[in-house]
């Protein structure tokens, strides 16, 4: 496939509301966009790094920075997605990037061969169970609406943002109200430490299907011992960056769940390894989120329908965090999202919305 250029593209997308984790309050989600031009066809794909480097060392200015200067000149004269992970495997780390332009060349590559991104990646369900993400709120009545809401709109699992100091009282809180049959986890973003133990010991009687990364991003050694001292299942986000990782993790007793998210390991082809290294091991995976608009969403759901999927993803309909998305809106439809059916990521950007919140286009050509 020759690729004549690619297009680097900021777009500034406002949040329906601020969502606030244990590192950060984001009201606004500043997102880089590629698109690869081919004679024919366009692929397209979303760069998940944030504007900071607080969730990962990786950073939106930083994406963008190794995209033009390392990842797109290394780029084979007539590339694939395969030849293109090759080629970017000799640059460390930046997996936010390289998935970002491995995953643009893959949707041009599946366009060009009309064959969709669920099918080339083995996907089995039409359709996926939604989950979704709340945020940490100003009081437990203004989360029990927000929860209240959330399931009214037909959502299958809920996920608690947590930090110490708002931990044990929220979640036990929505437990109570909502009662035994509520699908419900927590997420901490590494918040804790181990001596933190006994504390998170308390969240094991709200039977919990997880608690997500409650220790540090890069620590696989403190999760082990943490699993032997709690009962809730752990679930690792930030500490896993590839397949090595994941199966450093399931040698070390790390976690029992892995959330697999496409950009921090790097693109599709290494997130359907750690897929299919869980799957071989008898952990359970479920696809995450980064606030992605339709077009990150839209191959995430792709991902989401492969069998090792057993758990609800963060993969909810786009106006859990905008009025306006980039594609046509994702929506629910009986807790669930529809798998795209079309070539490659099975949708594309609405000309109009993506320039009126376009911030800056960046023509590289090859
Ligand atoms: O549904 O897209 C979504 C977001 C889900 O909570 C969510 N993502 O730690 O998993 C996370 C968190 C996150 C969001 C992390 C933005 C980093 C940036």
């Amino acid at each position: 496939m020759k690729i004549t250029g690619i297009e680097l593209r900021r777009v500034a997308m406002p949040l329906v509301a601020p969502f606030q984790t244990s590192f950060t309050t984001q009201t606004e989600r500043d997102v880089l966009l590629l698109r690869v031009v081919t004679p024919e066809a366009e692929g397209w794909s979303e760069c998940v790094a944030m504007s900071d480097p607080l969730y990962s060392p990786e950073y939106v200015d930083a994406a963008a920075d190794v995209l033009r200067r390392f990842l797109i000149p290394a780029l084979p004269a007539r590339p694939d997605a395969h030849t293109t992970h090759h080629a970017l495997h000799p640059f460390k780390g930046h997996h936010m990037a390289k998935a970002a332009l491995e995953t643009a060349v893959l949707d041009a590559q599946l366009r060009t061969s009309g064959q969709p991104l669920a099918a080339f990646l083995g996907a089995t369900a039409d359709r996926v169970p939604a989950g979704v993400s709340v945020g940490i709120m100003p009081s437990i009545p203004h989360l029990l609406e927000a929860v209240t809401e959330y399931l009214h709109e037909g959502y299958r699992r809920i996920k608690l943002k947590i930090q110490p100091g708002w931990d044990l009282a929220p979640t036990r809180a929505i437990r109570e109200h909502f009662g035994p049959d509520l699908l419900l986890q927590v997420d901490a973003n590494a918040a804790y430490t181990l001596a933190d133990a006994p504390h998170l010991a308390k969240l094991d009687d709200l039977d919990l299907l997880l608690i997500e990364q409650p220790l540090a991003h890069d620590d696989l050694v403190q999760h082990a011992q943490l699993a032997k001292k709690i009962a809730t299942p752990i679930c690792l986000d930030e500490s896993i960056e590839s397949a090595a990782h994941a199966a450093a993790a399931i040698t070390l007793g790390s976690c029992s769940i892995i959330n697999i998210k496409p950009g921090r390991v790097g693109g599709y082809l290494e997130a359907r390894r750690i897929h299919d290294l869980a799957r071989a091991h008898g952990l359970a995976v479920w696809c995450g989120g980064m606030l992605e608009t339709g077009i990150g969403r839209a191959a995430n759901l792709a991902l989401a329908a492969l069998p090792g999927f057993t758990l609800p993803g963060d993969t909810s309909a786009s106006r859990r965090y905008y009025t306006t998305d980039l594609t046509p809106p994702f929506e629910l439809h009986d807790g669930h999202l529809t798998v795209p059916t079309g070539p490659g990521i099975g949708i594309d950007p609405i000309p109009a919305i993506l320039d009126e919140v376009t911030t800056s286009t960046e023509w590289i050509p090859l």
